[in-house]
């Protein structure tokens, strides 16, 4: 494939509800999205980057430089076999993983729709439909919160998560076990705790929880593995999880007993791939990971949780929980079962809307070889 020329943009997406974890409250999305036009076909991507770099060090001016100054111009005029050659390329820039994504998985997409085959078939995935859950932020109540639970349970979902910091964690757990005993429950505190609080943690065993997700330092995976071993309930790990190598350490210490993969924080599908390994070969289960994306982030989720370890319900749930209008058509939809189908069309399935993103856009930039 030759790399002829790659557009970059930003759009602006205001959110139907605010979503609040540990780390603070997002109303809106600025959203890094690329496109790489290649032999007559236009493979899309998109950046998880935040607006500010409170999840991970990136966020979107760190991934707009860092694509412009370095990663696009490593690709652009290049001829390559296929999208697993581009993190070799990508290899003299360190870290940056989110904007290394956004290129690699657009290359991947455009890969697809010139081989005519379902990315998510390229990927190796097996799987026919995918089961869904929902990650459900900090509420203004603890009252508005249940009837949020109560409305995705009656929509299907198959696992409900709920975000927990300090002062809005077991307290909360309590009233939300009182009500649904049996339903399948998990939390994640994006790092709001430290190991001071083991006592505390530990209260959160009574809640039979499918696990509990990145309780400590976002960049740690030692203290986690001795935290383990003082919990019954499963720890996932999200945000140390930037490698497959970092996904063997962590579970050759036995730091968690379950992997969230989100394809950006890993630096693209590739990564990814050998972190659903690692995690496999170890009987380490493994669920796929939102980051709040647009249809484009969203429908390559979709491809990625089809292959086989991806044994768990994702974060990955329709887009009217989140956008008025998506930039995708058919929009992503979940059935009543809780499950996206897949399809067999070329590419994702989902095709991007140009008119739409246009209208959207608030910075572009297109770069030719
Ligand atoms: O930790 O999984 C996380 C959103 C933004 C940043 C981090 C996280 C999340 C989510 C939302 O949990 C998942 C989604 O619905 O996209
Ligand atoms: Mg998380």
């Amino acid at each position: 494939m030759k790399i002829e020329a790659i557009t970059l943009r930003e759009i602006q997406m205001p959110l139907v509800h605010f979503f609040e974890t540990s780390f603070g409250r997002t109303y809106s999305r600025q959203i890094l999205l690329v496109t790489v036009h290649s032999e007559g076909v236009d493979g899309w991507g998109e950046s998880v980057v935040g607006e500010n770099p409170f999840y991970s060090s990136e966020w979107i001016e760190s991934a707009w430089s860092t694509l412009i100054h370095y990663l696009i111009p490593a690709l652009l005029g290049k001829r390559i076999q296929s999208a697993r050659d581009v993190p070799c390329l990508f290899a003299k820039v360190r870290g940056h993983q989110m904007a290394k994504a956004a290129l690699e998985n657009a290359i991947w997409e455009a890969e697809a729709l010139q081989k005519k085959m379902p990315l998510w078939k390229l990927l190796g995935g097996t799987r026919a439909e995918i089961p869904c859950g929902v990650s459900i932020g900090i509420q203004d109540s603890v009252e508005q919160l249940l009837e949020t639970i109560e409305a995705e349970l009656a929509a299907g979902y198959r696992r409900i998560k709920i975000k927990v910091k300090p002062g809005w964690d077991t307290n909360v757990l309590e009233r939300i076990r009182s009500r649904w005993a049996d339903i399948t429950l998990s939390c994640d505190a994006n790092s709001a705790y430290t190991l001071d609080q083991v006592e505390h943690l530990r209260k959160f065993d009574q809640f039979n929880l499918l696990m509990i997700e990145q309780p400590l330092w976002n960049d740690d995976i030692y203290y986690h593995a001795r935290l383990q071993n003082q919990l019954r309930t499963a720890i996932c790990l999200d945000e140390s999880i930037v490698s497959a190598r970092s996904a063997a350490f962590a579970v050759e210490t036995a730091a968690c007993r379950i992997i969230n993969v989100k394809v950006g924080r890993v630096g693209g599908f590739t990564e990814a791939i050998a972190v659903h390994d690692i995690a496999q070969s170890h009987k380490v289960p493994v669920w796929c990971g939102g980051m709040l994306e647009t249809g484009i982030g969203r429908a390559h989720n979709i491809a990625l949780s089809t292959l086989p370890n991806f044994s768990l319900p994702g974060d990955v749930s329709a887009s009217k929980r989140y956008w008025k209008q998506d930039i995708v058509d058919p929009e992503i939809e979940v059935s009543r079962e809780g499950m996206i189908p897949i399809g067999n069309q070329p590419g994702t399935g989902y095709r991007v809307q140009p008119e739409v993103i246009e209208k959207l856009t608030v910075r572009k930039e297109v770069l030719h070889c």
